[in-house]
């Protein structure tokens, strides 16, 4: 397709959600691995927007390989941001949004294309941007503030108020069973970075279930987790550098905690990024860990539980090794989970997590005593 017919799909897809308003420019935006993402300046705004200010908004083409149920989605978006999060200052005198759905004028949260595809608008959060790593230990304390403020402000939401959008997500036993099926069915070309892959899996199966058999047991509970909060998805004020927002709230469904916690720190405490080439260069950095640990827990605290802190550093151990399964089974399979931009870069990828693991595994008994330290309250300045 020419990049004139690609720009006028793209128009097409905004106006439903613009109907009065003028689109001036659209243009690609992010780094997702999922979805289709745009950046959408109008001429004048939606009428949910914010009258003065406001000039933007984001427009995405939902990938419905990975998102079977797009209204689901929608849905659990809404009642995430409807529920009095959207603007609501969770600490007096700070600033703190979540992007919102924006509707057609029918109501609509989706708007079908005539080949089939979805699309979705939403908020811009002005004012602010991501990084795709942490730049100091000030910003890995507001990143975690800000996944504190988040699960905080979600936990008196019952879990099943929310749909199960991606059944099995960040289940790792699930993510095993569908690798052994791949390695089945697929032959890949022998190398020494996909045996690497491959033995690395096969010494780490046994434990892979730790957060799965805690959670069967009754030690670990359903909440509602955002699912997907790497270091840039939170949005920074771009004058003062707090966090103001955590986007990208698709995966927003019940889970673990742990998930999330596991989450954000093998993605933020990894200072060479998820992209890296320069695999010798991969570690997880433990000062930021704990910057990250100080400011979720100043907001976290009251609602963890005993069991919780017990599974914190398995959490962060098994989420980086389970991406890094992910990448390497969809390397097997020919990319066709995570966008790649070519053949190897799933298997990249996946050595990276490999790597973070290795590193999160040899400093096992460092991180395991910071989490002791800050189980014990200390005041956190915000
Ligand atoms: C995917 O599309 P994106 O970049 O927001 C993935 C996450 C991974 C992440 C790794 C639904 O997120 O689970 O951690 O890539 N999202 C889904 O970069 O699978
Ligand atoms: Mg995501």
């Amino acid at each position: 397709m020419t990049e004139a017919k690609i720009l006028e799909h793209l128009f097409a897809a905004a106006a439903p959600f613009i109907p009065q308003g003028r689109v001036i420019d659209i243009r690609e935006y992010g780094s997702g691995n999922v979805h289709d993402t745009f950046l959408v300046t109008v001429g004048r705004a939606h009428p949910a927007l914010d009258s003065i200010g406001d000039q933007h908004f984001i427009l995405q083409r939902l990938n419905t390989r990975v998102f079977r149920r797009p209204e689901a989605v929608m849905g659990n978006m809404r009642t995430v941001t409807e529920q009095g999060l959207a603007r609501n200052p969770p600490d007096p005198g700070r600033r703190w949004e979540l992007p919102r759905v924006l509707l057609t004028p029918e109501g609509r949260d989706l708007w079908v294309d005539p080949d089939g595809f979805f699309w979705r608008a939403l908020s811009f959060i002005e004012g602010a941007r991501t990084f795709d790593t942490i730049r100091d230990l000030d910003h890995a304390r507001e990143v975690g503030w800000a996944l504190g403020i988040f699960h905080r402000l979600l936990s008196d939401l019952p879990p099943d108020r929310l749909a199960d959008t991606l059944p099995g997500f960040h289940e790792t036993p699930g993510y095993l069973r569908r690798y052994d099926e791949v390695q089945a069915k697929h032959s890949y070309n022998r190398s020494p970075e996909a045996d690497y892959g491959i033995s690395f899996i096969r010494a780490r199966r046994a434990w892979a279930s730790v957060l799965e058999d805690a959670k069967a047991q009754g030690k670990l509970h359903l909440r509602p987790i955002h699912g997907d909060p790497k270091i840039n998805n939170f949005m920074m004020d771009t004058l003062t550098g707090q966090a103001v927002s955590l986007i990208d709230l698709d995966t927003v469904k019940p889970g673990l905690v742990h998930y999330d916690m596991g989450d954000c720190l093998r993605s933020g405490a990894n200072l060479q990024g998820e992209e890296t080439v320069d695999l010798e260069a991969v570690r997880f950095d433990s000062d930021i860990c704990r910057a990250i640990l100080q400011g979720y827990l100043s907001q976290a605290r009251e609602f963890l539980t005993e069991n919780d802190y017990e599974y914190l550093y398995d959490a962060i151990r098994v989420i980086a090794f389970e991406l890094g399964l992910r990448f390497f089974t969809d390397y097997l399979e020919g990319n066709v989970y995570f966008k790649a931009r070519h053949e190897e870069h799933n298997l990249a990828r996946a050595l990276v997590q490999f790597k973070l693991t290795e590193s999160i595994e040899s400093q096992e008994t460092g991180i395991r005593a910071i989490i002791r330290g800050l189980r014990r309250p200390v005041s956190f300045q915000q």
